[in-house]
């Protein structure tokens, strides 16, 4: 059997090398102007037969892409598309084990998280769409300390959470009295000049969620997030609070025309945006006290951030004061902008007055 295969394979090597010859001795002849057999048109030898049999069946391949008539013609590579995130997010942990002592350094989180992050602390779930686009913004002034604690924990909770986010810091420039509300009026502006974002949530720089199912996004009614912090025994301090984080869509936050630009220094301000929220009839959503439980880093009080004896007698004119007080007045003038992969941080004259 296998002699039978090698006498065939012999023979058929014997044809070819005799096929190879007579076509070498026509395309010599042709030099002599012997044109027994017009092989080729134009250029007579071998390589060119080939060259010009390789092109034919290039022109083949490239000739009307739409009909796909090419004998070679490839399919485009098809693009994975991408369904929608479930709801309720698969990877989430529930309770989760925060502490403040680890001193790491900014390097650290970044070399830990800036691997799935792109340029300006900005994410997108690989396997999914996700259902809102939503910008964190965090009003901020010397809390670099904070920061690192704030980037290391959230990160991986919002990833966890399937979110399509950007996390944008909004650095008061100077000296002068902090104005809390009005930093997170502009990181509101600055976000939406980058994305499309849809969904804000405002957080404090201090506070760390301990449970990855209380979800950063927008709800039907403004969401205050913070229901449970360690600092107020994990319950509410009064029933109308709306610190330390909140989350607003696009259309909620300018229903309220924003938030106050005028509360300068510590307190009140959360108070006027509660104010706001009912008196365009909206109400506050929440999660329950064990999902909103919050840690705060602790702290010394802030320089140039005292309570401001001018802010509770303002709460009682939030009716009258909200429509020309907000986000159809805000000034501002932006200093810099620092794309880093952990956070878009962005420094800000508020036109502060003195402190
Ligand atoms: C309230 C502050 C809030 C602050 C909470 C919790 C005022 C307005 C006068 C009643 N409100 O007293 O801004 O978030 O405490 O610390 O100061």
């Amino acid at each position: 059997m296998l002699k039978k295969l090698f006498r065939v394979l012999a023979l058929f090597a014997l044809l070819s090398l005799a096929c190879y010859v007579l076509l070498l001795f026509y395309s010599k002849s042709n030099t002599f102007d012997i044109k027994p057999y017009n092989v080729v048109k134009g250029n007579n030898s071998l390589s060119s037969v080939i060259k010009e049999t390789v092109q034919a069946l290039l022109e083949i391949k490239t000739e009307d892409p739409k009909t796909n008539k090419g004998e070679f013609q490839t399919q485009a590579p098809t693009k994975k598309t991408l369904g929608p995130c479930p709801d309720t997010p698969p990877n989430l942990v529930g309770p989760l084990h925060v502490e403040f002592d680890n001193k790491r350094t900014l390097d650290e989180v970044r070399n830990a998280i800036s691997s799935h992050l792109q340029e300006g602390g900005r994410y997108k779930p690989p396997d999914c769409v996700a259902r809102q686009k939503v910008a964190i913004i965090i009003p901020f002034r010397n809390r670099h300390e904070h920061l690192k604690h704030w980037l290391f924990y959230l990160h991986p909770i919002l990833m966890r959470q399937q979110l399509d986010y950007g996390v944008y810091i909004i650095n008061q420039d100077g000296e002068g009295v902090f104005n809390r509300a009005k930093l997170m009026n502009i990181g509101y502006v600055e976000a939406v000049k980058d994305y499309d974002y849809e969904c804000f949530v405002f957080s404090d720089i201090d506070l760390v969620p301990i449970d990855d199912r209380n979800l950063y996004r927008c709800f039907d009614n403004p969401r205050h997030l913070a229901v449970a912090m360690d600092k107020f025994n994990y319950g509410l301090p009064y029933n109308t609070y709306f610190g330390g984080v909140s989350s607003l869509s696009k259309n909620q936050y300018l229903k309220i025309n924003g938030f106050p630009n005028t509360y300068w220094g510590w307190g009140g301000e959360d108070d006027d945006i509660f104010n706001r929220i009912k008196l365009r009839g909206m109400s506050i959503s929440r999660p329950d006290m064990v999902v909103g439980k919050y840690k705060m880093i602790k702290h010394n009080r802030d320089l140039h951030n005292e309570p401001n004896p001018k802010n509770p007698g303002k709460l009682g004119q939030t009716q009258w004061t909200m429509d020309k007080d907000g986000i159809n007045s805000l000034e501002y003038t932006v200093k810099t902008i620092v794309k880093d992969r952990l956070y878009t941080f962005i420094t800000v004259d508020v036109q502060a007055p003195p402190s």
